[in-house]
């Protein structure tokens, strides 16, 4: 009686032992295999997707890469990839990250011509470990150069990735910042097979719109990190959406980017329509038959920005991350003082052409 109590027993430790280490394995296998290309340091919305991605046990981040965006200094790849890098190395104090690449500072000159770089390189070679039925998670939430590089430079990747993009007004129109930045890219990408899923602005601005005071409730608060982003949210809403000399916090800003995170964690719908064509003039026409796109239709917000907020956490739980991560209160100061002349001056003007 005794044998046959330790032998069941022994045989439920086994079973437990056996549980756990597959557990674990499919732990790791079932994290999401993850590439992102950003124009981080253009708005305010790629720093949240960096931080949600990085601080995000369900990913698997193979690299980062830095996209151009017309509205910073030149070569804005650069740019970029210097904010990517403080964003990384500074604000999430990560002492081991995923390889961050500096990527094309011009669009597309061909539709035939890669512009290649270590970053297209290496978005070429992590994903030869992939294939159809197990692909490569490609994000692209800027101009979509080095992505559509990579196509080019090798066809068969098509079926080794999958794209999920934050880019057009809706289904109808590519009149959106995106697309914009580099026409010739997202021609290359809707004229491949690669399987495309795309967050477009009308859904981001349903969806991921949040005002000065929710955006402050959701994330100041939150840690070093949530107040970091709560500062980059404050500064673009001062600069861009506050109108001047009106004490007006009514009008909400979109966390775009957010959207291709949401979808890969299951937070989102898509429905399948045609694959169109874009033509030059950022019109959509229609595309080979049968082929087709997954356009995001609704973003389950409340869930996303509650699992945002439980990731940073558990993500500063486990991380020493320096409390003072601003500029020297000098330099701060000195900010501030360059903001409110800036401020000053464009008030000066306002109130000189209303006079008019
Ligand atoms: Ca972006």
């Amino acid at each position: 009686m005794i044998y046959a109590r330790l032998e069941t027993a022994s045989m439920l430790a086994f079973a437990i032992r056996c549980w756990l280490v597959f557990s674990t394995a499919s732990l790791a296998w079932s994290k999401i295999p993850v590439l992102l290309s950003t124009d981080i340091g253009n708005e305010v919305d790629d720093q949240w997707a960096v931080a949600y991605l990085l601080t995000n046990p369900d990913f698997d981040v193979l690299a980062i890469v830095s996209a151009h965006a017309p509205s910073l200094p030149d070569p804005s790849a650069h740019y970029t990839f210097e904010i990517l890098k403080e964003a990384v190395e500074v604000r999430l104090a990560m002492s081991t990250h995923p390889p961050l690449f500096e990527g094309s500072s011009q669009p597309l000159a061909e539709r035939t011509l890669p512009r290649m770089n270590a970053g297209v390189d290496y978005i070429v070679q992590a994903s030869k470990k992939f294939d159809s039925r197990n692909r490569l998670s490609v994000l692209t939430i800027g101009a979509a150069t080095d992505v559509a590089s990579a196509i080019i430079a090798d066809p068969e990747i098509a079926d080794r990735i999958r794209v999920v993009a934050m880019a057009f007004t809706n289904s109808k129109s590519g009149n959106e910042y995106n697309v914009e930045n580099d026409v010739k890219a997202w021609q290359v990408l809707l004229d491949s097979h690669v399987p495309l899923i795309i967050g477009s602005g009308d859904v981001c601005r349903n969806y991921l719109s949040l005002t000065f005071d929710e955006a402050k409730k959701l994330i100041a608060s939150e840690g070093t990190v949530g107040a970091w982003l709560w500062e980059e949210y404050k500064q673009w809403y001062f600069r861009h959406v506050k109108p001047l000399r009106r004490d007006d916090f009514s009008k909400p800003w979109i966390i775009w980017d957010i959207i291709t995170l949401a979808y890969l964690e299951g937070m989102a719908t898509a429905e399948s329509l045609p694959r169109p064509r874009l033509n030059a003039d950022l019109s959509l026409s229609q595309g080979t038959p049968g082929e087709t796109v997954q356009w995001i239709t609704r973003v389950d917000s409340t869930r996303l920005w509650s699992d945002f907020i439980k990731k940073l956490n558990d993500y500063q739980r486990t991380h020493a991350i320096p409390r003072r991560l601003g500029l020297p209160a000098a330099a701060q100061g000195l900010v501030e003082l360059h903001d409110r002349h800036q401020f000053v001056q464009a008030d000066l003007r306002e109130r000189k052409l209303s006079l008019k």
